[in-house]
């Protein structure tokens, strides 16, 4: 049996030479950090980085708590599978909750039994009354092309569908169900609003190790991270995770292709967001492009996507002229 490895915060950040010889990964912990420092040091450079004041004018911040959503959405009714199936085998069958009981559970919650994770849940459509409690939203998330318009309704369907924002809510000892990273190659925001979570993160290059299903490679097949199956996932023995914990308040930019899952450590509340732009629209393609078994299709696949690209990249240029005006007359420590 392996216990899980980590390679706490304030570790050396060195690029894996080897994918024989992972090395410790550093997150880095930035307040007051312009766009062009974000962009240059975390986007393009495709690493995380935890910002701890990107939310400091949510209402959410001092609004939101289990209790907060018992008192306004206690009648509200959902189905949610069991935290901890019987076995591997069974999946174990959705149950339905009202919020009232659910919230009742997640304060209840133990590491032994964990309550249900909603988790995952597009925040406009089940809580459009909310929306006010979380804006301005950080910068760091434009742009975005997720939600453009594109001729291709098949490549519209799918990247507007990962421009929503979504919720999750769940209590001490309860996790996410896998080891994944985002599909479309989106970049993912974390933000924390309520308790504490754990983070496990490993880079795309510690890949071979970790197990990508044949149907869906951006999920691990591992079946426990604390407990693995290390006669069926020898090769994990060599993952070395980088694990840290998100406090409320604290924004954390996980990039493409970056697998991660986590483990709620209190009662939690938090919201995500995805985002695709110049940074990894090439990763997007090639996310793309390999799901495609027709080398035809795939080819044109590629064409179009990349055209799209070219002509939304076009148009960010003067998005950028904007918030640079915007940041010269306003400068970070000012707003
Ligand atoms: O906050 C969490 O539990 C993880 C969320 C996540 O990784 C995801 O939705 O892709």
């Amino acid at each position: 049996m392996k216990s899980l490895r980590t390679n706490r915060v304030g570790a050396t950040q060195q690029a894996l030479t080897s994918v024989d010889m992972p090395r410790e990964i550093r997150i880095d912990h930035r307040d007051k950090l312009s766009y062009d420092e974000f962009a240059r040091d975390y986007l393009y450079a495709n690493r995380p980085v935890v910002v701890t004041d990107a939310m400091r004018e949510w209402k959410a911040l001092t609004r939101w708590s289990p209790e907060f959503f018992q008192q306004e959405f206690g009648a509200m009714k959902f189905a949610l599978p069991d935290a901890k199936p019987k076995s591997e085998h069974a999946l174990g069958g959705d149950a339905e909750y009202t919020m009232e009981r659910f919230i009742e559970l997640i304060l209840n919650s133990t590491d032994e039994n964990p309550a249900p994770y909603l988790r995952n849940v597009v925040l406009y459509e089940q809580f459009p009354s909310l929306r006010n409690d979380i804006e301005p939203l950080p910068e760091y998330l434009e742009p975005n092309w997720l939600p453009d318009h594109y001729f291709l309704k098949s490549v519209g369907d799918i990247l507007n569908r990962g421009a929503a924002i979504e919720i999750y809510i769940g209590g001490k000892g309860g996790a996410f169900p896998m080891l994944h990273y985002d599909g479309a190659a989106a970049h993912a925001f974390l933000m924390h609003i309520y308790g504490r979570k754990r983070f496990i993160l490993y880079p795309p290059e510690q890949t071979p190790f970790l197990y990508p299903s044949r149907e869906k490679p951006n999920i691990s097949m591992l079946n426990s991270l604390d407990a693995p199956d290390l006669k069926r996932f020898p090769l994990f023995e060599k993952a070395v995770a980088t694990t840290f914990i998100l406090e409320a308040g604290e924004l954390l930019f996980i990039p493409s292709g970056w697998w991660h899952t986590t483990k709620m450590l209190t009662p939690c509340i938090s919201i995500s967001a995805n985002v695709v732009n110049q940074s990894n629209w090439k990763a997007l393609i090639d996310y793309a492009a390999k799901r495609v078994h027709n080398p035809l299709k795939s080819f044109a696949g590629r064409i179009y996507l990349t055209a799209a690209g070219a002509r939304r990249s076009w148009r960010d240029r003067a998005w950028r002229q904007r918030t640079q005006a915007k940041s010269d007359r306003e400068p970070l420590g000012s707003r």
